[in-house]
């Protein structure tokens, strides 16, 4: 027999995963105003870790408080739940999912009325863009679609909606035979990819889009982190799409998406046409941090 075992957390209970189900007319199903965080767990030698759980719990606090929702459970309470979501479903590494949305007390744009909830579900995932994407690179293009403004959807927020932008710019790339979509701001400088930042290397500086448009990533800071542990010097500023050409090295940065060297803009080659160098270094000292091997970082782990 295959019995689904699978769990999900919902507003504070466990539900076999087959019964977290809501309403057609729950709020955040029409107008799309929520906000999430994606966080993995990755096998190490002490069993799975979730990687920096509280630096994404603080950010989807932060979403939240931007889109002025009330988080109705503390931050200890989630943090807990992340753990065990992993913990129950038996996982040795998973993608974390907390969603945050409104109810199905009310419709109408104003959302007043409308209960807040929490949901937690975890899975398996594997490479974000297929599996030959971390080892051989990926090809991108310049969206047509440019990242939002600030002042149209506030860009510090992982906000549901602002993934609609995402999605158009993926499916173009996609059609169109790339891997993925890189976005420029509204001003036309480099912002970021649909679901992920964006690092070039050039003279083996790092640089990265000085923009308000791209998210905050988490992996992005990381990042930053073993870059200079590595004695690499990383430097924002305004990017422009034929610097990216012109790159020795482009790489793109997110939970999902982990470290995706990109090896072709807009069917220009990137450097050799294959990963560079520092991004492979950098590569591999993210997949040691994550996996917990020196003690180093363990302080980035948190053991289901
Ligand atoms: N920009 C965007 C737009 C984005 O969605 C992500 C993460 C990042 C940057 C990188 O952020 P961070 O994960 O903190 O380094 N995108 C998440 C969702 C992917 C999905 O398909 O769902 C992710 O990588 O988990």
């Amino acid at each position: 027999m295959n019995e689904d075992t699978r769990q999900i957390w919902l507003d504070g209970q466990w539900l076999p995963w087959a019964e977290a189900r809501v309403h057609v007319t729950t709020h955040t199903l029409h107008y799309g105003y929520g906000c999430f965080e994606g966080i993995r767990a990755y096998a190490t030698a002490d069993g799975p870790a979730l990687f920096r759980l509280d630096e994404h719990l603080r950010r989807l606090a932060d979403s939240a408080h931007i889109l002025a929702i009330d988080l109705p459970f503390e931050r200890a309470t989630l943090a807990a739940a992340c753990r065990e979501v992993v913990r129950r479903n038996s996982l040795d590494s998973a993608y974390v999912r907390p969603l945050v949305f409104l109810g199905d007390e009310k419709l109408g744009v104003d959302p007043a009325g409308a209960a807040t909830h929490v949901a937690i579900a975890a899975w398996p995932w594997g490479a974000y863009l297929g599996g030959k994407a971390l080892d051989e690179g990926i090809r991108v293009r310049i969206s047509s679609y440019a990242r939002h403004h600030p002042n149209v959807q506030m860009c510090r927020a992982k906000a549901i909606s602002m993934y609609a932008n995402s999605i158009l710019a993926v499916r173009e790339a996609r059609r169109d035979g790339y891997d993925e979509a890189i976005l420029l701001d509204t001003e036309g400088y480099v912002a970021e990819g649909a679901s992920e930042n964006l690092f070039l290397v050039r003279d083996g500086e790092l640089l990265q889009p000085e923009t308000t448009s791209a998210l905050d990533g988490i992996t992005r800071r990381t990042v930053c982190t073993l870059a200079k542990t590595a004695g690499l010097t990383v430097r924002s500023k305004r990017i422009t799409r034929d610097e990216l050409y012109c790159a020795d090295e482009v790489f793109l940065t997110g939970t999902a998406a982990e470290i995706t060297p990109v090896v072709e803009v807009d069917r220009r080659r990137i450097g050799v046409g294959r990963p560079g160098a520092v991004t492979k270094q950098l590569q591999a000292a993210y997949f040691a941090a994550v996996r917990g091997e020196g003690a180093r970082y363990r302080d980035w782990l948190s053991f289901a």
